[in-house]
C-alpha cells in the first residue's frame, strides 16, 4: 500500500513523502518538494553585492549561511581577502546562528515526536517550579484549551516517553529553549545587525565596528547558550536515546557523507576550519572537488539538461514533466548519493582526526550510549551530532571573539571587478551549502546554489539512485502504516527545509 505522510509538518516548507508499505515495512519512498521559487533566475543581471542580501531571503532559518556562502563566493570572484576582524565576525555571526538553529530543531520541531504531555499529571515530585508547571498543564488539559495541548496534541499514534518527570522536564526545557534561542539570535544580531537576514555580512568582512562592550555582550549571550547545551540539550538527547534506543539503528542513509567544513581559522576561506571538509566513503576521506558535483533532473520538474556541473547550471521549469515527482533537483558527488548535515559534519571531521574536542565528545557519548561512531548515521545520531557540534562551536566562538582587534577594521576595501567567478562553500545547519557566482560587465551573469536539503531530500537521479532521505526510510518497521510516527521521526531527524531545497 502507498501512504502519503505529507505534507510533513513542523518543517520549513512543503515536503511530501510517499511511502510504500508491505507487511508493516517501508519498501519504497519518494520525497517530493512541492514548490518552485527561482532565486537563481532572478539574481541574473543584478549588482553582485545584492547577492549576499537576496540569497538570505531563500530562508528565514539559515539566512546567515547563505550570506556567508555568497560572501565567500564573491571574495573568490573579486580576489579579495577579508580583514582578520572581518573573518572573525563572519564566524561569530554564523556560529551563533548554528547554536540557535539546533535548539529550534530539537525542541520545537522534534521533541514533540517523543514527549507525552498527558503523562505529566502523574508527576509526584516536589520541586516547586515543576509542581507549578504540572498543575498548569493539568489545568490546561482539563479545560480543553489549545495550549499546552497544542502543539503537543493531537499527535500521531505511537509510543512516547512514559516517565512523568522526564516529560515534565522536557516541557520545561522546550519553553526555556525558546528563551535561549532568543539569546543566540541576539548574539548574531550584535554584529549582523538583526535577525533574520543580517545586514552586516559582506564580502570582505562585516559593516559593524568592534568595541569592547559589543564583545562582552556577545560572550555573555554565548556563555548562557553553552550552559544550556551542557545542562539541558545534551542530557535531553540522551534521555530520548534512553527511551528509544532502537533509533540508533533506524533512519540510516545508504550513501557517502559530504561536509564543506565550518568556520575558517584565517581570512582565507580555503584555510583550515574548526570542522573539516571532505567526502567520507568507506572510512576514507577525500578532498572536496566542486567539479565533481552535478545536478540531475530526470525526476525533477525541469526541462533543462540533466547532469550539469554547478557552473553550467540551468533552470527551465517544467511543471507538467511526466517522469518528474519533485521540484528538488538531485545533486550527486562524482555520481554518488551523499548525506549532508550534522552526522556528515561529525563523521567527516572524526574520520579526518581534525577537531580533538569533537573527537573526545563523540567518543565519550558514543561510549555512554553503547554505539559505534558510524551509528551516528541514524535518527538519534543526527540529534546527538547537532548537540555536540553546537557545544564545540560555542566554545570556539568564545575563543574566537577574544581574537578581535579593537583597533582594526572589520571590512576590507574592494571594488567589484567586471568579470570573475567564485565558489563559496560552508556548512549551513542542515549541511553542505555551495554558492557559485559568475560576473560579466560588473553584473551577475550566473548564480547557482546547491543547498543541504537539495542533497538530503533529492529525488532519484539519472541512474535511478534514491536520495539520502529516501534510502533512510527503507526497511523501517511501522506499527501503524496510516500514521507512521517512525517515518516521521526519520524525516524530522534530517530537519528538511524545502524553502532552501528548491530556492
Ligand atoms: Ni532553510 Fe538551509 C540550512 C541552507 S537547508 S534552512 O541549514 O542552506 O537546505
Amino acid at each position: 500500500m502507498k501512504v502519503k505522510i505529507g505534507p510533513v509538518t513542523r518543517i520549513e516548507g512543503h515536503l511530501n513523502v510517499e511511502t510504500t508499505i508491505e507487511n508493516n515495512l517501508v519498501t519504497d519512498a519518494h520525497c517530493e518538494g512541492e514548490m518552485f521559487r527561482g532565486f537563481e533566475a532572478f539574481l541574473k543581471g543584478r549588482d553582485p553585492l545584492d547577492a549576499q542580501q537576496i540569497t538570505q531571503r531563500i530562508c528565514g532559518v539559515c539566512p546567515y549561511a547563505h550570506a556567508i556562502a555568497s560572501s565567500y563566493a564573491q571574495e573568490m570572484a573579486y580576489n579579495l581577502e577579508p580583514t582578520p576582524n572581518g573573518r572573525i565576525l563572519h564566524n561569530l555571526i554564523q556560529g551563533a546562528n548554528h547554536l540557535y538553529d539546533y535548539l529550534l530543531h530539537f525542541y520545537q520541531l522534534c521533541a514533540l515526536d517523543f514527549v507525552d504531555v498527558t503523562a505529566i499529571a502523574a508527576y509526584k515530585g516536589r520541586d516547586p517550579s515543576m509542581v507549578q508547571l504540572r498543575d498548569w498543564v493539568k489545568g490546561e488539559l482539563a479545560s480543553g484549551k489549545a495550549f499546552p495541548a497544542a502543539p503537543f496534541l493531537p499527535r500521531l499514534a505511537g509510543r512516547y516517553i512514559d516517565d512523568p518527570e522526564i516529560n515534565l522536564q522536557a516541557l520545561k526545557n522546550y519553553l526555556d529553549a525558546m528563551e535561549i534561542q532568543k539569546k543566540a539570535n541576539r548574539a548574531s544580531a550584535i554584529f549582523g545587525g538583526k535577525f533574520p537576514h543580517a545586514t552586516g555580512i559582506f564580502p570582505g568582512g562585516c559593516t559593524q565596528k568592534v568595541s569592547i562592550d559589543l564583545i562582552i555582550s556577545y560572550q555573555s549571550l554565548i556563555k548562557e547558550t553553552i550552559d544550556f547545551y551542557k545542562l539541558k540539550y545534551i542530557p535531553d538527547v540522551l534521555a530520548v536515546a534512553a527511551g528509544f534506543p532502537e533509533y540508533w539503528n533506524i533512519g540510516r542513509s545508504q550513501g557517502d557523507f559530504l561536509s564543506y567544513g565550518l568556520l575558517p581559522f584565517s581570512p582565507n576561506p580555503q584555510s583550515q576550519r574548526l570542522l573539516a571538509a571532505g567526502v567520507l566513503s568507506d572510512g576514507r576521506v577525500e578532498t572536496v572537488n566542486f567539479e565533481k558535483i552535478m545536478e540531475d533532473v530526470k525526476y525533477s520538474r525541469y526541462s533543462s539538461p540533466s547532469g550539469l556541473k554547478v557552473r553550467e547550471g540551468k533552470l527551465i521549469p517544467d511543471p507538467h514533466k511526466k517522469s518528474a515527482y519533485s521540484w528538488i533537483k538531485a545533486p550527486r558527488y562524482d555520481g554518488r548519493m551523499v548525506e549532508v548535515g550534522p552526522a556528515a559534519r561529525v563523521l567527516v571531521d572524526y574520520s579526518s582526526n581534525n577537531n580533538q574536542r569533537l573527537r573526545e565528545l563523540v567518543d565519550r557519548y558514543a561510549g555512554l550510549a553503547g554505539i559505534q561512531p558510524m551509528q551516528l548515521n541514524s535518527v538519534l545520531g543526527r540529534h546527538l551530532c547537532r548537540a555536540l557540534c553546537g557545544l564545540v562551536i560555542g566554545e570556539f566562538l568564545l575563543q574566537e571573539s577574544e581574537r578581535l582587534d579593537l583597533g582594526s577594521s572589520s571590512m576590507a576595501k574592494f571594488e567589484v571587478p567586471a568579470t570573475g567567478e567564485g565558489f563559496g562553500a560552508t556548512e549551513a545547519s542542515r549541511g553542505a551549502l555551495l554558492h557559485y557566482i559568475r560576473l560579466k560587465d560588473h553584473k551577475i551573469e550566473k548564480y547557482e546554489c546547491v543547498v543541504p536539503t537539495t542533497w538530503n531530500c533529492s529525488p532519484r537521479d539519472d541512474n535511478d539512485q534514491p536520495g539520502a532521505m529516501e534510502t533512510a526510510l527503507l526497511s523501517t518497521r511501522v506499527e501503524n502504516p496510516e500514521e507512521q510516527i517512525e517515518s516521521v521521526r526519520i524525516v524530522h531527524s534530517f530537519d528538511p527545509c524545502l524553502a532552501c531545497a528548491v530556492h
